[in-house]
């Protein structure tokens, strides 16, 4: 990615709708995640309305510099060409990756052990999520929290072109750490989704976030 790329996903938010992807970006955010976990065959939420969601979201982004990465829905992504997809390990299987490559499609993909890590560096992804780093209620999840140490060991494995993202648990008490042990970029749900005020969380994260400078 580039070094403005980058720089734009220091706080990387995860939403489940345009109605929040709006308003996250008016508070400032510059790269957010559509993660979409409805079940597409249930009546109140056809794919059809699940690809309006997503096409909304795409153009709005567009139209607003925002870096919006699709979570699994790639080939609705290629369609409205997103700038991102995000992809689980298993769900990178079933991925054209070729074509999001062709298409400039960056696309992000999450590794929890070192099988994942490896099998992902072939794929020259865009960037590489680690996770969860603390314990979280959002996932559930089959790896145990990873913990901070292992983000510097991620770091020194990743080439210093693919940002690192952590996720999991994190929340702004506890984020500068994180970008110390070597994270470009840290995702959010609950501390936000959670606050009373996501305003003005997600400016107090933006501060924060901006004052932390690369290595
Ligand atoms: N992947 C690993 S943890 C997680 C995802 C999608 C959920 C985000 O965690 P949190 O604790 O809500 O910020
Ligand atoms: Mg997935």
């Amino acid at each position: 990615m580039l070094f403005e790329e980058k720089q734009n996903m220091k706080l990387y938010p995860i939403a489940d709708s345009y109605s929040w992807i709006v308003k996250l970006i008016s508070w400032g955010v510059k790269t957010v995640q559509l993660r979409i976990k409805l079940d597409p065959l249930t009546e109140n939420n056809s794919l059809q309305k699940i690809e309006n969601e997503i096409k909304n979201s795409i153009q709005y982004c567009q139209s607003h510099n925002c870096q919006l990465f699709i979570n699994d829905y790639w080939e609705i992504a290629l369609k409205y060409k997103a700038f991102g997809v995000h992809l689980g390990y298993e769900d990178s299987f079933h991925a054209d990756i070729s074509s999001l490559h062709k298409n400039k499609i960056r696309f992000g993909l999450s590794t929890h052990d070192t099988n994942e890590l490896n099998y992902a560096l072939e794929l020259n992804p865009s960037y590489i999520a680690l996770g969860p780093i603390f314990p979280t209620k959002t996932k559930e999840m089959k790896f145990s929290p990873q913990g901070i140490e292992k983000i510097s060991i991620w770091r020194n494995k990743i080439p210093k072109s693919i940002p690192l993202v952590a996720i999991g648990g994190i929340k702004l008490e506890n984020a500068h750490e994180i970008y110390i042990y070597g994270a470009d970029s840290i995702s959010i749900i609950h501390d936000f989704m959670s606050s009373s005020c996501p305003e003005e969380r997600i400016k107090d994260w933006l501060n924060m976030a901006n004052n932390n400078e690369f290595k």
